[in-house]
C-alpha cells in the first residue's frame, strides 16, 4: 500500500518535468547594475488611475528579464491555436507584452472605468484605432502576418504594449523571474529568437531531439536601443 502511494507521488512529481519532454526550457538572463525604472506619474489621471503606473519597459530580478518573447523562426507544423486578449485594466494593458501565431486572434477588452484608446503601429497587419468607452463591447482581430507591433494609448502617454506574431506555434513570453519554456517542439535543427522591446534580439541555432534542452540568452550586455514605434 505504501509502495504503492510513494510510487504515486513519484509519478505526480515528475510529471511537469515530462511536459516540456521534446521542448526548450531556459533562463532569460540580464546581470545589470541598472536600476528599476522608476513609475510613471500619471498627473492628472490620478483620480482615475491611482498616482503612479508601473513603467514595464524593462523589468528584471534575480538577474532574470521579464517579458521577452522567445520564438521559432520560420514555418514548423505542429502545436495548437491559442487563444489571447489584452485587456486595459487599471490605465494598463495587460499582459504588456503578448506572443501569438499569424492566423490567432486577439481580442481587446477594457475593464476599466474610463476611456481609453488602442492605437497599434502596424505595418503588415491592419490597424487598429478604437476608442474604447466603459462597458464597450470587446473586439476581436486576427493578426494576419509575423511582426512586431507596438500598442499606444493616445490619452495616456504611460500606456504601451507589444504583440509579437511569429509564423509558428512554437513561443512564449518570459515571467517575472526571465524564465521560460517551450514544450512539445518537434525534433529539427532551429534557430530560436529571444526579442525584448528595449534590448533587442539575440538568435541562437540549437537542434531539438526527442529530449528537452536548456538554453538560455544573456542580455546582460546589449544596449538600449532607440525609441521604436
Ligand atoms: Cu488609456
Amino acid at each position: 500500500m505504501l509502495k504503492s502511494l510513494v510510487f504515486a507521488l513519484a509519478i505526480l512529481i515528475l510529471l511537469p518535468g515530462l511536459s516540456i519532454a521534446g521542448g526548450i526550457h531556459g533562463k532569460i538572463l540580464f546581470a545589470s547594475d541598472k536600476k528599476q525604472l522608476p513609475p510613471h506619474k500619471t498627473g492628472k489621471y490620478k483620480k482615475a488611475c491611482g498616482p503612479f503606473v508601473p513603467n514595464e519597459e524593462l523589468m528584471f530580478e534575480n538577474n532574470g528579464l521579464a517579458n521577452v518573447v522567445i520564438y521559432i523562426e520560420g514555418e514548423v507544423p505542429g502545436g495548437k491555436p491559442k487563444s489571447h486578449f489584452i485587456d486595459q485594466k487599471n490605465c494598463r494593458y495587460y499582459p504588456h507584452v503578448t506572443a501569438m501565431m499569424k492566423g490567432e486572434e486577439i481580442e481587446i477588452r477594457s475593464s476599466d472605468k474610463i476611456n481609453h484608446n488602442i492605437h497599434t503601429y502596424s505595418f503588415e497587419n491592419d490597424p487598429i484605432n478604437i476608442m474604447f468607452t466603459p462597458g464597450q463591447e470587446n473586439y476581436t482581430q486576427v493578426m494576419e502576418e509575423p511582426e512586431v507591433v507596438k500598442i499606444e494609448c493616445d490619452l495616456h502617454f504611460w500606456m504601451t504594449a507589444w504583440i509579437v506574431v511569429t509564423e509558428n506555434s512554437f513561443y512564449n513570453v518570459s515571467g517575472k523571474d526571465g524564465t521560460f519554456q517551450i514544450p512539445d517542439v518537434p525534433p529539427g535543427k532551429y534557430t530560436f529568437t529571444a526579442w525584448h522591446e528595449s534590448l533587442g534580439s539575440l538568435s541562437k541555432t540549437i537542434t531539438i531531439d526527442s529530449g528537452s534542452a536548456n538554453v538560455d540568452f544573456d542580455f546582460s550586455k546589449s544596449k538600449p536601443l532607440p525609441t521604436q514605434k
